[in-house]
């Protein structure tokens, strides 16, 4: 007997009725319905989209790469989405290795979240030196926000122009909103609305996800890398919540003194070592508790304080919460200190620096960007 295979409309799973613990599963009941009807949400899915719910899964990095191989092999047009709000932690900088010389652009996503007096082509200049840095040489450099349908135009020009010769693949690191991009663009060419699902858990879409624009080629959505490095993994979906911006981010500055210390709610500390009084400008959610104290107190203050004054981590997440190693920085006026998903910080002269910071978590130094 063969078995037709069905795929999740939301998630790009193969449907499964056996493992309820695994990626696909349908109650036979839901299963025979879905038949009927010609589409397929499967369980997680459902949760996630009426309830908010994910259900936790192992996601392979290999499906990823395997998955990269075989746009290398396909006709391929690809957008590389990146996170404005963590360019460092979502850039694939191995990705013309991975594609092998298929053309791309990058788009740079959620731009609402960046503070209202930015100016968009001063930011597309400086990301586009970014990515050099990275080695990347996209063929353009796009601004947006997938979430509004305003800001898509220069991006659907591009898809109406090289869907007729290729299959355009949505490519990047998970939760930087490939399948909302899709999704709009769905609804663009007269779908129904967010038929693809989206959350803000990371791992949300766990397969290749083909959506057929003309008869011979697709835009096609992809599974997300899983990057360790960004801060937001080590705590709960609930506290992840605290850390990333959904509205534009107000910057908040600091004048210090040396010997001064700022917390990161309870997930990150900063000493000012050595300085001049100096004008400090946090970039991080609004929601995010930033503390101020004397160096000297600071680490009593972070064992005795940390999961309640200073959270997210909560609670509950604080034995889990990796240890902080300290590093040494200095930070020149014109630079920003970057930690991944959790913002960034700019001074206005040249400072010497201790950041308090789990080892796994990324962070880097980089051309001022506001
Ligand atoms: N503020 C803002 N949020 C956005 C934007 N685009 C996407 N998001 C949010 O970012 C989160 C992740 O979006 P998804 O589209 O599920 O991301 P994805 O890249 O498909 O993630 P995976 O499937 O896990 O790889 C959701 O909460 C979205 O609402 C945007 O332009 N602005
Ligand atoms: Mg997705």
């Amino acid at each position: 007997m063969t078995e037709e295979q069905y795929q999740c409309i939301g998630c790009g799973a193969e449907i499964q009725v056996e493992e309820p613990e695994e990626k696909g599963y349908l109650p036979l009941s839901a299963f025979e319905k879905g038949k009927e009807k010609g589409e397929f949400y499967c369980q997680r899915c459902f949760r996630l989209r009426h309830y908010n719910e994910l259900q936790d899964l192992d996601i392979s990095e290999e499906l990823f790469l395997d998955r990269l191989n075989l746009i290398a092999e396909d006709d391929a047009f690809v957008i590389q989405v990146i996170d404005l709000f963590d360019i460092e932690g979502t850039v694939i900088s191995g990705l013309e290795r991975f594609i092998q010389g298929q053309p791309y652009i990058v788009v740079g996503n959620k731009l609402d979240i960046l503070p209202k007096s930015v100016k968009e082509n001063r930011i597309r200049h400086w990301l586009k030196e970014q990515l050099y840095i990275n080695g990347l040489h996209p063929e353009e450099v796009i601004l947006l926000s997938a979430t509004k349908q305003s800001t898509l135009e220069t991006l659907i020009s591009i898809i109406e122009k090289e869907i007729h010769h290729h299959n355009i693949y949505i490519v990047g690191v998970t939760n930087v909103g490939k399948s909302t991009l899709i999704n709009q663009l769905i609804q663009y060419y007269g779908g129904e609305a967010n038929i693809i699902t989206t959350s803000n858990f990371p791992g949300t879409t766990l397969d290749l996800i083909e959506i057929p624009l003309t008869d011979n080629n697709s835009i096609i959505d992809t599974p997300g890398i899983i990057r360790q490095s960004q801060a937001a993994h080590l705590v709960s979906r609930q506290s992840m919540q605290k850390l990333l911006p959904t509205k534009p981010i107000k910057p908040r500055t600091f004048q210090l003194n040396s010997n001064q210390s700022i917390f990161f709610g309870g997930m990150a500390w900063l000493d000012f070592v050595k300085g001049d009084k100096t004008a400090f400008t946090f970039y991080v959610n609004n929601d995010l508790y930033l503390h101020r104290t004397k160096t000297e107190n600071a680490e009593n203050i972070y064992q005795e304080h940390i999961g309640e004054l200073l959270s997210p981590p909560m609670k509950h997440e604080v034995d889990d919460y990796p240890e902080l190693t300290s590093i040494d920085i200095q930070l020149n006026a014109e630079q920003d200190l970057v930690i991944s998903s959790l913002g960034w910080v700019t001074v206005n002269k040249s400072v010497q620096l201790r950041l308090h910071l789990p080892k796994r978590v990324h962070y880097s130094i980089r051309q001022q960007m506001i």
